[in-house]
């Protein structure tokens, strides 16, 4: 196996043997494999729309899902990667009888191998062969020739490391879109683009670098839409988030533990589990759930538990309830809480019950809520044991914070307010991830933080106060990675406001990443123009230094000092 697609992959090379997130070389292969056939799969799909106005929705919402699933810390189980091999070549099947029956040919032209599908045929012609696939076997063994080492031999390392840049931004727009899609916001246009991107990686035109990196910025606009669409999703559903405090600490009684990003299904479980005595809880990323008025009206949506994504074993294995996986980012489970733990969605682990949305969406979670009674719950002895902890608050999206822009704007104008740091992304076990904690440390008192993504975890319990002169909170929680979006409208309307860009606004981003989902971020953030980003705690492996001397260049893209947090601050400020 070769994977270098997240942060924490073995020597910032990658990992060759096993993942460093426990990814087995049988996945990561599958998962390859996958890739390549969903390539094929969008290439047809982009073909028979613009051929033939062939819309699949079928098709649409699989070539998401599918790439969804191949996030880092999504799924591990290798059966489901069968299964969705097996799916990509059924609709890639489908989509030609309906060409066919069109009388539309797929030309010759757009069939030929690149060299960088060496040893392999095009996509489109492999989708469409006759091999007999019958498990995990077969499919390893094609896979061995999909993976980006062969890749990397013929186009060498940049230019393979600026596809899989782009692969990956596709990885986590897919993703976004998918969240939005379970809440039934779409745009036509989005599939649309992520297919013609798929399309772009199996033609000529993918062998140049410029392409690839103007391909890579077009990627980026595209996640720009898709976090608008997931933010208009969850505020038409549940309401704009609202400044909300959460308790951190558990209730007496029967408790269900949700972790992930995914509200539709904290939603469901919240009606499903209604007036049945059992407490619902947040982990990691689904903190930002207790802000939105649609959640927060469920009284048994009793607080939150537990840390980041990577703190899970610790929290799982004490959480004396079941615990439902709704979302990346998810771990080969403990024996402490094996029996309590469910999948959802395109999550996945091997031996553990994974529950399917029915034909209408709904997902029937009572495996869940029986295994919920089963456990002993929180006891009295049990709340009153753990260490008191103060609430937090949650729900400054764009609307909450506009809300007060007029006191934000006075405090720039008067210098009570000298700068704001978006401190956003993701959270990780390395120790350099340090530098995110310290950082705030050497803040000045009249600066405010923004924070969203799993980074938050960092400091989301420190007490912050108010901006001096102001009764400004300085910590404002704008939500989840995808929450960024709230972040691009907040800094868009000061920049109206005073008449100047975002880059030159008092503001500075120190990104934190971990998996795709931020690479897509950061490609929204490029492709808008925004410059003088810090990026840690390491940069991507799969950008040579000849790649980042070009977004060092073009942006100004600074990575972050992770040994000196103090110098990254006075630079900042200066
Ligand atoms: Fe974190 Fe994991 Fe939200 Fe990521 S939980 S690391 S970028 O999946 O998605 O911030
Ligand atoms: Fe390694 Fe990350 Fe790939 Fe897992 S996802 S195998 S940790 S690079």
């Amino acid at each position: 196996m070769m994977c270098y697609q997240c942060e924490q992959t073995k020597n910032n090379t990658g990992c060759t043997e096993i993942g460093i997130c426990g990814k087995s070389p049988e996945v990561a292969g599958l998962q390859d494999l996958l890739i390549y056939s969903v390539k094929g799969l969008g290439s047809l799909a982009h073909i028979a729309r613009t051929t033939a106005g062939i819309e699949d929705a079928e098709v649409n919402t699989f070539v998401n899902g599918a790439i969804f699933s191949t996030l880092t810390n999504v799924n591990f189980a290798d059966d489901r990667f069968v299964e969705f091999v097996n799916d990509s070549r059924r609709l890639h099947a489908k989509l030609a009888a309906q060409l066919a029956a069109k009388g539309v040919q797929v030309p010759a032209s757009e069939t030929v191998a690149q060299p960088w599908h060496a040893p392999m045929p095009h996509p489109l012609v492999w989708n469409s062969q006759a091999v007999t696939l019958r498990g995990v076997g077969d499919m390893i063994e094609v896979s061995e020739k999909t993976g980006i080492a062969a890749r990397q031999k013929v186009l060498g390392d940049t230019l393979a490391g600026l596809q899989e840049l782009l692969m990956y931004g596709l990885k986590g727009l897919c993703a976004y879109a998918h969240h939005a899609e379970a809440l039934g916001h779409t745009d036509p246009k989005v599939y649309a683009s992520v297919q013609e991107m798929l399309h772009f990686l199996n033609t000529p035109a993918a062998g140049d670098v410029g392409n690839v990196l103007e391909t890579c910025f077009k990627a980026g606009a595209t996640n720009f839409r898709v976090m608008e669409m997931l933010s208009n999703a969850h505020s038409s559903t549940f309401g704009h988030p609202v400044p909300t405090p959460v308790s951190l600490n558990p209730k007496p009684g029967k408790a269900i533990l949700v972790t992930g990003h995914d509200m539709h299904d904290i939603h469901m479980l919240l009606e499903q589990t209604a007036g049945m005595g059992i407490n619902v809880y947040t982990h990691g990323e689904m903190l930002p759930a207790h802000g939105y008025p649609g959640l927060k009206k469920y009284p048994h949506l009793a607080g939150h538990f537990g840390g980041a994504w990577y703190r899970q074993k610790i929290d799982f294995a004490v959480f004396p309830g079941s615990i439902a996986v709704t979302t990346n980012c998810v771990l080969d489970p403990l024996t402490a809480y094996k029996g309590n733990i469910f999948t959802i969605n395109e999550t996945g682990l091997s031996g553990i019950p994974h529950i399917k949305a029915d034909a209408n969406g709904h997902k029937d979670f009572t495996p869940i809520i029986k295994r919920a009674l089963e456990l002993p719950g929180f006891t009295e002895a049990d709340c009153a044991a753990m260490e008191q902890k103060k609430d937090v608050t949650v729900g400054f999206g764009h609307n909450a914070v506009l809300s007060v822009a007029p006191q934000v704007i006075d405090a720039i104008q008067t210098g009570k307010l000298e700068h704001i740091f978006l401190v956003g992304g993701c959270d990780g076990s390395e120790p350099q991830r340090k530098y995110y904690s310290k950082l705030y440390q050497f803040m000045p008192t009249n600066t405010m933080v923004l924070t969203l993504g799993c980074g938050k975890f960092r400091i989301f319990d420190q007490d912050f106060g108010t901006l001096p002169g102001t009764d400004l909170p300085r910590l404002l929680d704008m939500g989840q990675c995808n929450d960024a979006y709230s972040a691009l409208v907040v800094a868009t309307e000061l920049a109206k406001v005073f008449k100047t860009d975002v880059n030159s606004l008092p503001l500075s981003l120190d990104l934190s990443w971990f998996e795709q989902k931020a690479v897509a971020v950061l490609l929204t953030l490029l492709h808008l123009g925004v410059r003088n980003i810090r990026l840690g705690p390491r940069l991507p492996a799969f950008l040579t230094p000849e790649a980042v001397s070009v977004l060092v260049q073009k942006f100004n893209l600074i990575p972050a000092d992770v040994a000196d947090p103090e110098a990254d601050m006075k630079m900042m400020v200066n």
